[in-house]
């Protein structure tokens, strides 16, 4: 790893860069993976092809929690490189927390939050007394960005409560609301453009962040596969991350982990053992249109 994460750029500032996680041959293996479980190849990116539709509506395929449903995807769990910046990050206590998803073609363009309680400051993922929040969520991105015109734009500091109170901060919960991001879509703005940073990414860098920090992918043309997988440290946060993602969003149709991924997972230290901890009130729920806005629309760049 080129460049190592830095704990104090997560705690402060909501993320951190991996570059160059993973080697040419595991890019090569993850991509021939992605390729065959989607049906659409490099070539089916090719620029003229999304200049032939206008607003790239869908060509995008994903799975939710994929990772932990793909066997041959399994090693990356584990691979001794992610997981020795997670522990770097987290401590040696980290685990593998079920919260995956499989892109390609796809970039999420709407700004959102992975978390379970989604309104700044509100329900139990803000509520720190006790339990530090300590949760990571990984973006491994599998191509350039002169590929896919692919980077992931977020909000540093918008996962700490504190200033909850600054007038910058009401503004970015502002704009990051549905109707002003709906009307940014179709002026063609971004309405975090003054809040955010745009993080472009090489084959095999990872991007590391709290699931409470704003994001949005950036419009695309091109191919773009990425990999996105998550870790915890087995705590009251950590519970009702899993049971949100396994037990509330049915559309995403969780199922219990493999009996042999929990076998790989349990030789590699990374299984936690969870008390039924469900996630309590103010669960995040997309509505239709955030479903629509958030899946469908695939604008070019
Ligand atoms: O488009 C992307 O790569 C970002 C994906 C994302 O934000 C997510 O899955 O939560």
């Amino acid at each position: 790893v080129n460049e190592t994460v830095s704990g104090g750029d997560l705690r402060e500032r909501g993320f951190t860069v991996a570059r160059g996680l993973l080697e040419p041959d595991e890019i090569e293996r993850c991509v021939q993976k992605l390729e065959a479980l989607s049906g659409r190849n490099r070539a089916s990116y090719a620029p003229s092809r999304s200049r032939l539709l206008p607003g790239g509506l869908s060509d995008a395929w994903t799975l939710p929690d994929g990772v932990s449903r793909v066997r041959e995807l399994w090693p990356l769990i584990t691979n001794p490189r992610l997981i020795a910046a997670v522990r770097s990050l987290l401590g040696n206590e980290a685990r593998y927390l079920q919260h995956s998803d499989l892109h390609v073609g796809y970039s999420a363009v709407t700004w959102h939050r992975d978390c379970v309680n989604r309104r700044f400051g509100r329900g139990g993922d803000w509520d720190e007394s006790g339990a530090p929040y300590r949760l990571v969520r990984v973006g491994i991105y599998l191509q350039s960005y002169e590929e896919s015109r692919f980077a992931l734009r977020l909000v540093p500091g918008s996962h700490r409560a504190a200033n909850a109170e600054s007038r910058a901060r009401r503004r970015i919960e502002r704009r990051q609301a549905l109707v002003s991001q709906a009307l940014g879509l179709l002026a063609g703005r971004d309405p975090l453009a003054d809040h955010s940073v745009a993080l472009a990414t090489d084959p095999g860098d990872a991007i590391l962040f709290d699931p409470r920090v704003l994001h949005a992918g950036s419009p695309i043309s091109g191919p773009k596969f990425s990999i996105f997988l998550a870790y915890g440290v087995p705590d009251r946060h950590f519970a009702r991350h899993a049971a949100y993602y396994r037990h509330l969003r049915r559309e995403l149709r969780y199922a219990d982990l493999d009996a042999d991924l929990v076998a790989h997972l349990r030789s590699a230290g990374l299984y936690a053992e969870l008390e039924g901890n469900r996630p309590g009130g103010g669960a995040y729920q997309p509505s239709l249109m955030q479903r629509w806005l958030g899946r469908y629309l695939r604008p070019s760049a």
